[in-house]
């Protein structure tokens, strides 16, 4: 090894030079200062050195082939770990790929951030054909929950600040940020720019619920005769897991979690509802949701899932006030943070706490066990090819036995059945299609679930879902993750038997029948199954996640075996005009 000289700088006026920074550095310091490791994006210009840059000053940035599912990926990322996910893209067309996810983000309660380069400002303004020119904060603003741009590094500090406090503050959600190409190479004096930055103290500050709130909302759950308790995205997101379990166990209601709540307690433990869901909802008096929305998935709390206008009282707690009778009346709306507001329902519940009357308990017991049973041999079926039911049953079991395994679901059929018969047992561990019901989610959710987590992942994918995201099968490779996809491929969305009335085309529902999505994952050297039976299944799943390595395992089911839309083709509007005979 030769010595190195050491380089002794003898001119005063190159001593003097004070050290400098630029835009690139003072945003990855800024992440970093605020505890931000890792980024999903999308390199290119002027974001490419960001990327390079960022890994080079030891963060973890993830490169997808679409911005749509780096965008999920920092979604679901912020909604694990209670801090923003990052998604970096370049101007316009990456840009506009990534703003579906940011929306969705939004709308899901997620914290997230979308950093975009964008093009100059006066060309832009003056709509000058600048390259990939678009007026990308105008765009964003409606879109997510709040919109920033920082045109000097200067204050790059700062507006990193606000994007982290916007994005975790309050009801969470996608924040924009606008980093024009500009702004990164411009250079400021080092320690200026250090002392620029801001570390953002308390992100999501507690909330504590008025003291009244709380005497009111537990009047109203003592009079209840069968109460029930909602638990929705947001308490899991809360991450207030232990307080949920004490309120549920101390105050004996029974509970339903809504699809991404599933597991926050244990979809077996004895006040489930879960599988007498209908039961629960349309015959309870009184209803605690606790982070959980009113909205469709919830049929907005009036109409035939629910019991008589007028006989259900809610409570509600939600840290967003303007949530409160925005579909029906609440009449004990507690305002707060969830940890906070189920601690202090816990506290006044006190010793004397009546548990509700059992008969309420036996009902809905009952009805579970009669719903578990009805569901028992449908899911133990051979019958070739498999039915979702035989598939799910399989499935079923290997999630039962690896609890701490994250499962990523969407589909129609595949997302309704799955959510039905796949018990969960440990909190955040089922990550979904969410509150717009959106195709695409999969591989961008597998790949942040399994590197902030490093658990493994099983995604089990409508073929139609899978197809949305498919492509990323390349990055779960690259990175080597610990990801098994299960692809439900029953030739189609909803049902692969379809045919165009005129005979010329494929119909609109159907795909190249017997597809092999298995060959995809081969290509970029993971390990592919091809599989027609539960036992052949459950084999390649159980050998597939014992690797740790990317698999995918093609599973066919009967194309004659799925209803339209799932669960909700009830949602599919009807044409007017009566078909003639
Ligand atoms: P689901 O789809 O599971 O029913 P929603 O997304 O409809 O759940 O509802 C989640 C709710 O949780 C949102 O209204 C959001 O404001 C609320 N929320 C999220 N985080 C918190 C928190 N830490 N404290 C209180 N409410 C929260
Ligand atoms: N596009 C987007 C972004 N989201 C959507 N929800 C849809 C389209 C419409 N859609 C559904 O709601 S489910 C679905 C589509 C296209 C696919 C269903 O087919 P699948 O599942 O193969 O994934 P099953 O098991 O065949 O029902
Ligand atoms: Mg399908």
């Amino acid at each position: 090894m030769t010595a190195l000289a050491k380089i002794v700088h003898t001119n005063p006026e190159i001593d003097a030079e004070p050290e400098l920074t630029d835009g690139f550095h003072l945003v990855i310091d800024a992440l970093k200062l605020n505890g931000i490791e890792t980024i999903y994006g999308v390199p290119g210009i002027p974001i490419t050195d960001l990327g390079r840059m960022a890994q080079a000053e030891g963060m973890r940035v993830i490169s997808f082939r679409h911005e749509q599912h780096a965008g999920n990926a920092a979604a679901i990322a912020g909604f694990l770990t209670q801090k923003p996910g990052i998604c970096l893209t370049v101007s316009a067309p990456g840009f506009l790929n990534g703003l579906t996810a940011l929306a969705n983000a939004s709308t899901n309660c997620f914290p997230m951030i979308l950093i975009s380069g964008s093009s100059e400002r006066e060309i832009v303004d003056l709509q000058q054909g600048d390259y990939e020119e678009m007026d990308q904060l105008a765009i964003a603003k409606p879109l997510c929950k709040a919109a920033f741009r920082v045109l000097h590094a200067a204050d790059i500090g700062i507006g990193v600040a606000r994007a982290i406090r916007a994005a975790c503050s309050g009801r969470p959600g996608g924040v924009y940020l606008d980093l024009p190409a500009k702004l990164f190479a411009q250079v400021m004096d080092a320690e200026a720019g250090q002392k620029s930055l801001v570390k953002v103290i308390d992100p999501a500050p507690a909330q504590r619920p008025a003291p009244e709130a709380i005497a009111r909302a537990l009047e109203v759950l003592k009079s209840a005769k069968r109460p029930l308790i909602v638990l929705g995205k947001g308490a899991a997101y809360a991450q207030a897991d232990e307080a949920i379990r004490a309120l549920v166990e101390t105050s004996g209601i029974p509970y339903v979690p809504m699809s991404m709540a599933k597991g926050l307690l244990p979809d077996t433990h004895p006040l489930s509802a879960g599988a007498a869901r209908s039961t629960a909802l349309k015959d309870s008096d009184v209803v605690l949701l606790i982070g959980a929305r009113l909205n469709w998935l919830l049929s907005h709390g009036k109409g035939k899932s629910w019991g008589e206008p007028g006989s259900t009282k809610f409570i509600q707690i939600d840290i967003e006030p303007r949530e409160m009778d925005s579909n029906v009346e609440i009449v004990a709306p507690v305002v707060g943070d969830i940890a906070s507001c189920v601690q202090a329902l816990l506290d006044g519940m006190g010793q004397g706490w009546q548990q509700p009357p059992s008969d309420w308990i036996d009902t809905l017991k009952a009805k579970r066990e009669a719903n578990i049973a009805k569901m028992a041999p449908k899911l133990m079926s051979n019958a070739s090819p498999m039915t979702f039911h035989a598939a799910l049953g399989a499935l079923r079991t290997i999630v039962k036995e690896r609890p701490d395994a994250i499962l990523v679901n969407e589909g129609a059929n595949t997302l309704d059945l799955a959510r039905g018969i796949i018990d969960m047992y440990q909190p955040r561990k089922r990550l979904d299609v969410g509150t717009w019901g959106i195709m695409g989610i999969g591989m961008g959710f597998a790949v942040a679930a399994a590197v902030e987590t490093g658990k493994p992942v099983l995604c089990v994918e409508g073929d139609s879902a899978f197809g949305f995201s498919g492509m990323e099968v390349e990055t779960i490779c690259r990175y080597g993750l610990p990801v098994c996809i299960v692809v439900f491929n029953n030739n189609g969305i909803y049902r692969g038997t379809d045919t165009d009335p005129t005979g010329r085309d494929p119909a609109t529902t159907v795909f190249v029948p017997d597809s092999r999505y298995d060959k995809m994952m081969e290509a970029f050297g993971g390990v592919g199954y091809h599989v027609t039976t539960p036992d052949e299944l459950t084999r390649a799943v159980n050998e597939a996640m014992n690797s740790g390595r990317p698999a995918l395992v093609n599973a066919v089911i009967d194309p004659a075996a799925g209803s339209e839309s799932g669960n909700i083709g009830s949602l599919n509007p009807q044409s007017g005009i009566k078909k003639k005979k």
